[in-house]
């Protein structure tokens, strides 16, 4: 039995009755830049859809800074047919709410809930979902978002972008190479965080209320996009050009992120064994939109930093390592961390400190691999409670995106995207280890007798 929507909201549906296209916006603490994302939102309902009723709608977390006032205030869409000289059928409607929270957890998961029972409240029939903090965003975003799902039969449409190589580290070291090896679809930004969904995509979230802690916060991403790829929905990428966004420093701010996005894989790589456990290779998913040539802006990151938090991983995770991984997996993540830390102690030296550079330090990608997957297995075995498992990887991953972005440091963004190649390479040849480990684990059997999936192939 569905629970009834919040009074707010219910009252918000009934005014608006029906839409056919929405864009849903999640926020907290974006007063600074939600208003450009509403006016290009906006511009985009308006000029590449003038024949459908549409629907703006910001599902905030009560942000203090007056995010929601930005919204409510932005130039209504008459500016829009002013400038553009469109006439749209429908008077495009603005809904900003603040959402109520899911079991006592609010975040962009429970944001997107949110959105998810308007969209279904107001039926309609695409979703286009955007994060508010995008400096990039264009009213052709929404075309890009929408236009796969009404025009081309795609039920849930992931963006692909021009990111600088120092941005989107979770994305680069393991949702991408880690969806590619499971579910073998190379789906380049599985949680780039804006996203085209189609109204039955929508029903079928909706109906595995799945609403754990991680997924209600930053789980969100990779939990949209798995489930559309277990579900058997059609996915497809479109070309958004460049994320220019907030920025953040892996090693500062992306440690709670990374325990969300890995909390919500770990359940989702059991849930869904019989989904990948078959699956050899991968391959291409159609990608629309005018490809451009453009040059996010440089993001530093304290490498420093993640050097030192890798070494203190040992004392610190070094009796979970031991339990969570093979034990080869194990020795040499030992190894890795004390390198890690030799390489800091050089470049932080008083009297001769040594430049941070390429080739002094060095967490192989097998390696990687290895330990994604070994992790996958502790998960499925139940060595540790999963909110462990993913504390004792985040100085691992710290260490992987020092080598990575070490590696990277010298060569053009371009460059750098055949290094995260090489590496989701790597995790496809390692997956045989990984699907052995997992039919040995002593509850194996369940999840994944028998299964034999149509989808699944050989393909390269
Ligand atoms: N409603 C709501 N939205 C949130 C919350 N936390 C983050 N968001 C929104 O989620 C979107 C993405 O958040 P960001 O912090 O930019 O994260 P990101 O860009 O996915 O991640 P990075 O690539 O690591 O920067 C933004 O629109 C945020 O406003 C929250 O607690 N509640
Ligand atoms: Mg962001």
């Amino acid at each position: 039995m569905p629970t009834p929507l919040p009074p707010a909201l219910h009252e918000a549906v009934e005014r608006v009755g029906h839409a056919d296209i929405m864009v849903g916006i999640p926020s907290f603490r974006n007063a600074a830049t939600i208003g450009h994302v509403t006016r290009a939102a906006q511009a985009g309902l308006v000029q590449y859809f003038p024949d459908l009723r549409p629907v703006l709608v910001n599902a905030d977390a009560g942000s203090p800074d007056g995010t929601q006032r930005v919204v409510v205030e932005t130039e209504p869409p008459d500016y829009v047919e002013r400038i553009l000289l469109v006439r749209p059928r429908n008077r495009l409607e603005r809904i900003s709410l603040t959402y109520p929270e899911v079991d006592g957890v609010g975040g962009k998961g429970a944001a997107l809930r949110t959105l998810f029972r308007i969209a279904r409240a107001l039926e309609v029939q695409a979703l286009v979902v955007v994060d508010s903090d995008l400096r990039s965003i264009l009213p052709e975003w929404v075309e890009l978002l929408a236009g796969p799902i009404l025009k081309g039969g795609f039920d849930f449409v992931s963006p692909l972008y021009a990111r600088h190589k120092n941005d989107g580290t979770i994305t680069n070291t393991v949702t991408y190479p880690l969806t590619r090896a499971l579910y073998g679809l190379r789906i380049r930004q599985p949680i780039g965080g804006d996203f085209g969904v189609s109204g039955d995509l929508v029903d079928h979230y909706l109906g595995q209320d799945d609403w754990t802690d991680a997924v209600s916060r930053f789980g969100i991403d990779i939990w949209m996009t798995t489930s559309a790829i277990a579900g058997g929905f059609a996915v497809c990428q479109a070309r958004l050009g460049a994320k220019v966004h907030d920025p953040k420093d892996p090693g500062a701010d992306l440690g709670p992120m990374f325990g969300q996005v890995l909390g919500t894989i770990l359940e989702l790589t059991e849930r869904h064994a019989d989904r990948w456990l078959q699956v050899r290779g991968s391959h291409d998913v159609p990608a629309y939109g005018f490809e451009r040539i453009q040059q996010p802006p440089p993001l530093d990151v304290d490498m420093l930093r993640l050097l030192e938090e890798f070494e203190r991983g040992r004392l610190s995770q070094g009796e979970q390592w031991a339990g969570m991984l093979a034990a080869e997996t194990a020795e040499l993540v030992r190894e890795l961390a004390s390198d890690a830390g030799k390489a800091a102690n050089q470049a932080a030296r008083a009297d001769a400190p040594r430049p941070l550079e390429p080739g002094m330090f060095s967490f192989p990608d097998e390696a990687w691999a290895r330990v994604v997957y070994d992790v996958c297995v502790a998960a499925h075995r139940r060595v540790l409670p999963i909110d462990r498992l993913v504390a004792a990887l985040v100085p691992l991953y710290f260490g992987r995106v020092a080598s990575l972005l070490l590696e990277v440091r010298d060569l053009s963004d371009e460059q750098a995207e055949g290094v995260v190649e090489r590496q989701a390479r790597a995790f496809e040849l390692a997956k045989p280890y990984l699907v052995s480990r997992w039919r040995e684990s002593p509850d194996a059997g369940s999840s994944d007798a028998g299964s034999s999936d149509a989808g699944s192939s050989d393909a390269a």
